[in-house]
């Protein structure tokens, strides 16, 4: 019988590497996807760790996501750099992006990489630590598939929207927050119904609008969106500035193409950089004011957003990332199958 494993951060991601190079994935695909993933149990964010690899390779055998996708830089002039993912994942595009993006921003003050036709599965705080780590401020942005009432409604039509949001400290790591603009990511509502657990009041609606604790009828019905009227209109945000705005699908027609949100969405992202010091024009030094806030925060004893994933980082990096028997299991069985 299977029992639960300790691997190290590199071993984790060269398992998860390989499942994507037998499923056919090209080499540089499975090089910038694995890491991703990896990432996201290296810091105990689970809606995003190994449970989304069937997800990715589900998208794969229903003939959608493009595995050899070949990412291309379509335009680069200004502040605007744009990128075609070609039907692919989205991190190898983000990849290929990314130094312009850095350039861009050290150049221009202000700039902007539109990520277009990509599958999306990621948590988008691995994105804005890397901004982050070059001295740049950055909001990450996209739609998903529609499985989010507005606020007042009872149907699904915004998707779970995540937005993040990362700016540099001096001494430390940087400060990011990254959230679903739904009560919380669909990926937590799946993980309670595999594990057999009530989702917490006030996250969905079934099918006929009611509120609902049952993870499977609230898969089949709607969640709801954070801070009610607020949250709404922030996902209504990303659905115009990362979705229409970009020339891409929002959340509807990102299900009406799929059919199904058994698999990762499809849709586009928008990453904005932003270089504290050009903003700030000289008049004092951004960093160093921004200590004053965050500082202040964590003075009243309340903690950071990221701190909990910080502090598995650390263990992770430490002791290794332990996962259940049942995940070893399924790594095992998408190594063989
Ligand atoms: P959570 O509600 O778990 O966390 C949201 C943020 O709030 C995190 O930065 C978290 O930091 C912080 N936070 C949580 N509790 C506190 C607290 N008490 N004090 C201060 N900060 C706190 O996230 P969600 O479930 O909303 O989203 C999870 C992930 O899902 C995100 O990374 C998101 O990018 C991803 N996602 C991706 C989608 C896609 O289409 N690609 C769609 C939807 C979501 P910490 O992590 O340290 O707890
Ligand atoms: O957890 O809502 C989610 C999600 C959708 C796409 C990737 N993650």
């Amino acid at each position: 019988m299977t029992a639960p494993q300790t691997l190290t951060i590199p071993a984790l991601t060269a398992k998860i590497e390989a499942i994507f190079q037998r499923a056919r994935f090209s080499a540089a695909q499975a090089a910038a996807i694995a890491p991703v993933i990896a990432a996201g149990e290296r810091d105990a964010c689970k809606s995003h760790g190994v449970y989304r690899i069937e997800g990715c390779l589900r998208s794969l055998k229903i003939g959608k996501v493009n595995p050899g996708a070949v990412p291309e830089v379509i335009a680069s002039e200004g502040s605007i750099v744009r990128v075609d993912a070609k039907g692919g994942f989205s991190p190898l595009a983000f990849e290929l992006g990314l130094p312009l993006l850095v350039e861009r921003a050290r150049t221009q003050g202000l700039a902007a990489l539109v990520i277009n036709d990509c599958f999306h599965f990621s948590a988008l705080w691995v994105e804005v630590e890397r901004l982050a780590a070059e001295g740049l401020a950055a909001m990450a942005m996209c739609p998903s598939y529609a499985t989010v009432a507005p606020h007042g409604g009872s149907a699904p039509l915004l998707g779970t929207n995540p937005f993040a949001f990362g700016w540099p400290r001096p001494d430390g790591a940087p400060y990011v927050f990254d959230f679903a603009t739904s009560v919380a990511a669909r990926g937590e509502v799946e993980l309670h119904r595999r594990a057999g657990t009530p989702l917490p009041e006030g996250w969905a609606v079934d099918a006929e609008g009611q509120p609902t604790t049952d993870p499977q009828a609230a898969l089949d019905g709607a969640m709801l969106t954070f801070g009610g009227h607020k949250g709404s209109a922030i996902a209504t945000m990303i659905e115009l500035l990362a979705g229409a705005m970009i020339g891409d699908l929002n959340s509807v027609e990102a299900l009406d193409w799929l059919g199904t949100t058994a698999v990762a969405p499809k849709h586009g992202e928008l990453i904005l950089a932003f270089d504290p010091a050009r903003f700030a024009g000289g008049r004092r030094d951004p960093l160093a004011a921004a200590e004053l806030i965050l500082s202040g925060i964590e003075g009243q004893g309340a903690r950071l957003p990221s701190g909990r994933r910080r502090a598995a980082r650390v263990i992770s990096e430490a002791e290794g990332i332990t996962l259940s028997a049942a995940e070893i299991e399924g790594l095992e069985r998408l190594a063989r199958d």
